[in-house]
């Protein structure tokens, strides 16, 4: 091949290259669980409890047994001998044992909990045999309430004899620090915030197909996940298969937000029944199933004192936090309560710092990560006491965080913390401040703000800006994997452990093979979510997949460059330092002479003498990019609004976030996932709630009840990036995918008390704030 000098192509890292899955998806070409329908199949439904909490007298299948179309039940006596409980990943090691098996083992404790399940024809069959499976069952008093599940009068496992699972302890100082800075506090701040329950509703609720092999008895499980590796190896702990007999694909998943890295009672039935019944069987939850069977999220009430000197120091926070963790510890349990209580001081530097964060067990749907994890409620919690504190010392608000905060000269930091399945939380890289000051600035937190405020008060118009500024932990390890393979025509092929549900991985992650190895994006082809064709992974969530499996990726890529650079030298008996990789090939320095990477494919097809250095022959590369340390990206949200002091009506007229995440891949992808965190967040605050009455109920079954933002509730998002890298990874690239929706609360909660300070509200919870609930903050007579 002859090369031209013009050779030099922009780099695709760093340009807003258009996703390359959309074209497919946006047709409705996309193939997700419920599109998939072997021959054979059948279809299972599930035999819900109906109580809160109760004890199960009998199941008796019988009438189910005899409808036509029906094939099987099964109830805990069928499978207690085969079905280990689903495993909870993140207790600690005084967390004791609350695991759910994949039916009730004799008591029911929460509403929506599998009892039985049953396999017919067709799903509406197996719908209406549901109502032939009678379940006798002795109803239990229920607490859902958190203060009550502490004090523990009603227990949900007798035999442990407490409602708190576990209390994770974060130390920084130590017990004499902290008495010592209160002592010494010009002012003590002392608080309760809470946080309600969501439900994540991604756009796809889950589904399953599982399938045996009649010629390799392999097991194929067909599942709405993040993470196909991890349940493989969960299926096989819990039916004890060996992992080699089980195949996992995620195939094209409809959003997740850490609803679907969790391991659910479902993936664990579906594959006993087609053991048994040696067909393929199929479920799909339905939206009514979603809302109490897939995890819930963020509940949780903080109480934090702090510590705060003349001149507006903060010197300490003593917190301590109770998290609704439900009826028992699913996937990953703890996780919410470790990432607030070890993030709970955000980007400010409070050197001393005591932490008790308290699980506890309640009759309600198990909750797990949600888009943020424990970041929203800790940045709730963290700057609202910044707001408190600002206005009663009379200080301005952007100020007070300013000379809180860690400057760039103080990072690397150690914060002394810890989150589970993480590590030590150490800061690597930002400039809080600067972000912090450009969104103020964006937003108009300028000088002549107050005066606006006053004049628009004065004309009935009650405006608020409220600030949120956050650091969060995302990368975490333990590492991703990635193949990229060259084939004969010189094509690239990436195999990647990620397991992407919405992100784009497909387009950032061939944006950095491509520009690795100079070659065109449309030459690389993204294969994931399937574990016969990705051999290892771990998955995506916790921002994880563009530092962590991009990094591998692109490692990989470069694996295979050096690779295809020492055949070439050897094919062109040329000294490697005398070739250059351009243009997606190995080019002689100041000569026309070059192997292209089709060129060596082939060669290294043939090729059969070995290669210096112990190299193998193919041009392909595996790569496990280890997490040394946790990446931490950092933003700064600002919200404007206007209340209707008249209807309780929030307009949000404004929104800015400007954020860091390191080297951005793909500046329209961050963007949208920006906006996306950002609506989940604003949803969160404005509508979403999952209420449960006393006896245990929940109260929003639907999505007519659970209140979703539609486009009209959103306003334009603006945003502005800053890029620190980290020095974690090669490519310097943070996660993107959660910073969005772990500010919006804060913003909007300060924003909300700004507008309604002139009628003293003391806003500490994340609501959500309907209407009725602002016209409550009004006294009467003033609205
Ligand atoms: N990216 C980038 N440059 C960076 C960082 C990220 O271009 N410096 C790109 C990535 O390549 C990827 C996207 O931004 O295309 C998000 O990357 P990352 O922050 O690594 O997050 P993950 O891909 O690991 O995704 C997980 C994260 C989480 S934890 C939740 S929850 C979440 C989210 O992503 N759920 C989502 N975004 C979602 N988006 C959609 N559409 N649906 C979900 O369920």
């Amino acid at each position: 091949m002859t090369v031209t000098p013009t050779g030099a192509r922009p780099a695709y890292v760093g340009g807003s290259v258009k996703r390359r899955e959309d074209p497919r998806l946006l047709r409705g070409r996309g193939r997700y669980v419920a599109d998939i329908r072997p021959a054979g199949t059948v279809h299972m439904a599930i035999v819900r409890s109906p109580h809160a909490h109760a004890r199960i007298v009998g199941v008796d299948a019988s009438r189910a047994l005899a409808t036509p179309g029906v094939l099987a039940v099964l109830t805990w006596d069928d499978i207690a001998d085969q079905a280990g409980p689903i495993p909870c990943i993140d207790l600690y090691p005084d967390s004791l044992p609350t695991l759910q098996t994949a039916l009730a083992d004799g008591v029911v404790r929460y509403v929506g909990q599998p009892v039985a399940a049953l396999v017919a024809t067709d799903e509406y069959l197996a719908e209406d045999a549901l109502d032939g499976v009678e379940v006798t069952y002795e109803p239990l008093p229920a607490v859902v309430d958190l203060d009550e599940a502490v004090a523990g009068h009603t227990l949900l496992y007798p035999e442990h004899g407490t409602n708190v699972v576990t209390t994770i302890a974060q130390d920084v100082g130590g017990d004499a620090a902290v008495d010592a800075a209160f002592a010494a506090a010009d002012h003590v701040y002392t608080e309760t915030f809470t946080v309600h329950r969501y439900v994540p509703a991604p756009m796809e609720t889950r589904g399953v197909v599982a399938e045996i092999d009649p010629v390799t008895e392999r097991l194929t499980l067909i599942t709405s996940t993040q993470f196909p590796h991890l349940v493989r190896g969960f299926l096989s702990g819990v039916l004890g298969l060996p992992e080699s007999r089980i195949r996992v694909i995620a195939p094209d998943v409809g959003g997740g937000f850490g609803a679907k890295c969790e391991f659910y009672c479902e993936e664990i039935l579906a594959p006993l029944f087609a053991m048994r019944l040696r067909r393929p069987v199929k479920w799909i939850e339905d939206r009514r199933e979603h809302m109490v069977a897939s995890s819930h999220a963020r509940e949780q009430k903080h109480t934090v004192r702090v510590a705060v000197s003349a001149d507006g120091t903060v010197t300490a926070v003593d917190a301590r936090s109770w998290t609704s963790n439900g009826a028992a510890c699913c996937t990953l349990a703890t996780t919410p309560a470790s990432i607030s209580s070890a993030m709970l001081r955000g980007p400010y530097r409070i050197p001393v710092y005591r932490a008790r964060a308290h699980c506890v067990t309640t009759n309600k749907t198990p909750l797990a990560v949600y888009r943020g994890a424990g970041h929203p409620q800790a940045v709730l919690v963290m700057e609202r006491m910044m707001d408190i504190i600002a206005a009663d010392l009379g200080r301005d608000r952007v100020e007070l965080r300013l000379q809180n905060m860690i400057t760039p000269a103080e990072l690397p930091n150690d914060r002394g913390t810890a989150i589970v399945l993480a590590g030590q939380v150490v800061y690597d890289t930002g400039d809080y401040g600067a972000v912090l000051r450009r969104a103020a600035g964006m937003i108009g937190l300028t000088p002549d703000w107050a005066a606006e405020q006053q004049r628009e008060r004065a004309r009935g118009r009650y405006l608020g800006i409220g600030v949120a500024s956050l650091v969060e932990e995302t990368a975490i390890g333990p590492y991703e994997s990635a193949v990229v393979r060259v084939d004969g025509a010189g094509k690239v092929t990436v195999l990647t452990g990620s397991s992407p549900h919405g992100q784009g991985h497909v387009t950032t992650f061939s944006q950095l093979v491509a520009d690795e190895l100079d070659i065109d994006l449309e030459d690389v082809t993204v294969l994931h979510g399937d574990t016969d064709v990705v051999a290892e992974g771990v998955g995506t969530f916790a921002s994880r997949s563009a530092a962590i499996g991009g990094a591998a990726a692109r490692s990989a890529a470069a694996t295979v460059k050096e690779k295809a650079l020492t055949l070439a030298s050897h094919l062109l008996e040329i000294d490697p330092a005398d070739l250059e990789w351009r243009d997606g090939a190995a080019v002689v320095r100041g000569a026309s002479r070059s192997m292209s990477l089709a060129e060596l494919a082939g060669a290294a097809t043939a090729w059969n003498a070995p290669l210096p250095g112990g190299l193998d022959w193919n041009l392909e590369a595996t790569h496990r990019h280890q997490a040394p340390g946790i990446a931490f990206s950092h933003a700064t949200h600002a919200a404007k609004v206007a209340v209707d002091v008249t209807t309780g009506e929030i307009d949000v007229l404004d929104y800015v976030v400007v954020h860091d995440c390191g080297t951005v891949i793909n500046p329209s992808i961050v963007e949208g996932q920006v906006h996306g965190g950002v609506v989940q967040g604003l949803g969160g605050t404005l509508f979403e709630e999952v209420p449960y009455a006393a006896d245990g109920t929940p109260l929003a079954r639907n999505l007519a009840d659970y209140l979703l933002p539609t486009v009209s509730d959103v306003p334009v998002i603006r945003t502005d990036s800053a890029e620190s890298p980290t020095p974690l990874n090669p490519y310097g690239m943070k996660g993107a995918g959660e910073g969005g929706a772990t500010g919006a609360p804060g913003a909007l909660v300060n924003a909300l008390a700004d507008a309604l300070a002139p009628f003293g509200v003391h806003l500490t919870s994340d609501g959500p704030w309907t209407p009725d609930r602002v016209l409550a903050l009004i006294p009467e007579e003033q609205a």
